[in-house]
């Protein structure tokens, strides 16, 4: 499929949102990426879901939800989304994933599970059925920042053999890191959507679309 990039809000200027969004918009990012914590799956308080709402009433980029939030499903009716949209929970923060994933499809968007670093690639399995997305995590989720774990891109390519056994191709999406170099090497290794943060998109005294396209030109 084609490569795809999701641009990280967090590291966007919050005071600006709107500014940010247009200029998303013209560098033709294909996802706004959302990162919603609960200070206790992760150690830190970032967006929220009247952001999630906000962003939809102002744009019509596609949103990718991330929620690191301990057991998502209390909380998915408090976002307004279409069936271009993506949620995504996390494979550790709900003992009951697969029904919450079924729960975000019966919303009208697409699911999404996210596992961290530690986590094993093998705890995707019996997932097939039930999501449109994985998400490998390159960082420990908490804080953009941070530097890529080794042995990301094997898990990567773990990760695009296992979903092969899929009957359709289930993208996976990469979050922590995002340089072009990283993305790269995560592209080759079979991922498909690009979470971009300081790394690769929202970096002083560059514009966006010079990032972006920067981005594109190594996948
Ligand atoms: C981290 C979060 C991510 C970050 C993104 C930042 O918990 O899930 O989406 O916002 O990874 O990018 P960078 O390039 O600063 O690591
Ligand atoms: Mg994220």
């Amino acid at each position: 499929m084609k490569k795809l990039l999701s641009a990280s809000m967090m590291c966007a200027d919050l005071t600006n949102v709107e500014k940010a969004v247009r200029e998303l918009e013209a560098a033709e990012i294909e996802y706004l990426h959302i990162d919603i914590m609960d200070g206790s799956f992760v150690p830190n308080i970032t967006l929220g879901f009247d952001f999630v709402n906000a962003l939809k009433s102002i744009t019509d980029i596609p949103l990718d939800v991330h929620m690191m939030v301990n057991n998502p499903a209390r909380f998915i009716d408090r976002m307004k989304l279409d069936k271009g949209d993506v949620i995504c929970i996390h494979y550790e923060a709900d003992e009951n994933a697969k029904d919450t994933l079924e729960l975000i499809r019966s919303h009208g968007c697409q699911a999404g599970l996210a596992i961290n670093p530690t986590t094993p690639l093998s705890c995707l399995e019996g997932f097939e059925a039930s999501i449109d997305m994985a998400l490998v995590m390159t960082v420990t989720p908490g804080f953009a920042g941070q530097k890529m774990f080794d042995g990301a891109q094997e898990k990567v390519t773990e990760a695009r053999k296992l979903l092969s056994t899929a009957d359709r191709y289930i993208p996976i999406e990469v979050d922590g890191n995002m340089s072009s170099e990283n993305g790269r090497k995560l592209s080759a290794a079979g991922a498909d959507i690009f979470v971009l943060g300081t790394s690769g998109l929202f970096i002083k005294n560059k514009d966006m679309k010079v990032a972006a396209d920067e981005f594109r030109a190594v996948l």
